[in-house]
């Protein structure tokens, strides 16, 4: 096969764009299917500041590294879940990274600061431990980009993880969540504008974008990531898309571009009864927000003081 743009020799083919790339027009096509992604849904504004969450994983580097070479003023932040060796050798991908091109990477550790990890968390809140660490997430990623002035939340979900939660959702027929499923979550009632630039890009494109540019990332999958149900989704996806390319971004665009907006009020609803958490500020529905509510259970039976207190190293 050959490139589709300069007839070399090509080192990957894109079955669902029928298309050959040799490495230098592969790298252009991730870049450029990255900048069409934020100009069709308005996701970034040239001068905007961008927070990427980066967990060391090929998603979320890539996307760090589009982002700084198509010139957007884009830092990293990396959350230490305190998932044993899994965490700390994340962490180090990420920082390699980081001083490799001369970004900044700010860094929240949840055991530091909060006194608990989110395997004993989910443990003690009777959780999944993907929901407790979800939940940390879309909290921490959130307090962080408000708290330092940044515009908007970038993360590194790609094509496969879009389709997967859709057809979780679809197949559930969870009309919040299909509200609420959209490569662009405007900023409301103090939550950030949450972007995924990467939804014209699949997994497979990821790993190579990253190889072929020479990123290293954390290769080994989360240990707590066994039996989720969405791996079982992308399996489930990935063998229709074997037999016909292109079938999950027809599903996944079809719904983005086609259907979605029929669920839109059912999330913008949701949004209505919000009040600032007496915990934390952020907003909620809740008396306390789902993160307060986990901290205050993962560290119930926690000795001493420090446990709950932000800041301070080595509590917990
Ligand atoms: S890090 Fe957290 Fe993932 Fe690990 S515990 Fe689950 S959600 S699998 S992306
Ligand atoms: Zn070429
Ligand atoms: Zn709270």
């Amino acid at each position: 096969m050959k490139c589709r743009v300069c007839r070399q020799p090509a080192v990957i083919d894109v079955r669902r764009h029928n298309a050959g790339f040799c490495r230098d027009h592969f790298l252009v096509h991730c870049r450029e299917q990255v900048r069409r992604a934020i100009d069709d849904y308005d996701m970034i504004t040239t001068g905007e500041r961008v927070l990427v969450a980066v967990s060391g994983g090929k998603d979320s580097l890539a996307l760090w590294d589009i982002l700084l070479d198509l010139g957007y003023a884009a830092d990293g932040l990396y959350l230490g879940l305190g998932i044993g060796d899994y965490s700390d050798e994340s962490a180090t991908y990420a920082r390699a990274f980081a001083a490799q091109r001369s970004a900044r990477l700010v860094e929240v550790d949840i055991t530091a600061e909060f006194g608990f990890d989110i395997p004993s968390g989910a443990r003690a809140a009777r959780r999944v431990p993907c929901s407790a660490c979800g939940l940390s997430k879309r909290h921490l990623f959130n307090r962080a980009a408000l708290d330092g002035g940044y515009d908007v939340v970038a993360t590194g979900h790609n094509l496969d993880d879009e389709a997967a939660v859709l057809f979780g959702n679809v197949l559930r027929w969870d009309s919040a969540y299909l509200g609420r499923q959209l490569p662009v979550l405007p900023a409301s009632h103090g939550f950030a504008r949450k972007v995924k630039p990467l939804v014209r890009l699949a997994e497979r494109e990821m790993a190579a974008y990253c190889v072929l540019s020479g990123i290293d990332y954390i290769v080994e999958e989360c240990p707590m990531a066994a039996g989720n149900k969405h791996l079982g989704y992308k399996d489930a996806l990935n063998a229709i898309e074997v037999a016909s390319p292109g079938t999950k971004a027809a599903f996944y665009f079809g719904f983005i571009d086609r259907v979605s907006a029929v669920f839109s009020p059912v999330s913008e609803g949701e949004r209505d009864g919000l009040h600032p958490c007496p915990g934390c500020a952020s907003p909620t529905t809740g008396e306390l927000c789902a993160f307060c509510k986990l901290v205050a259970k993962a560290t119930s039976n926690r000795p001493g003081p420090a446990a709950a207190q932000p800041g301070q190293p080595g509590a917990g």
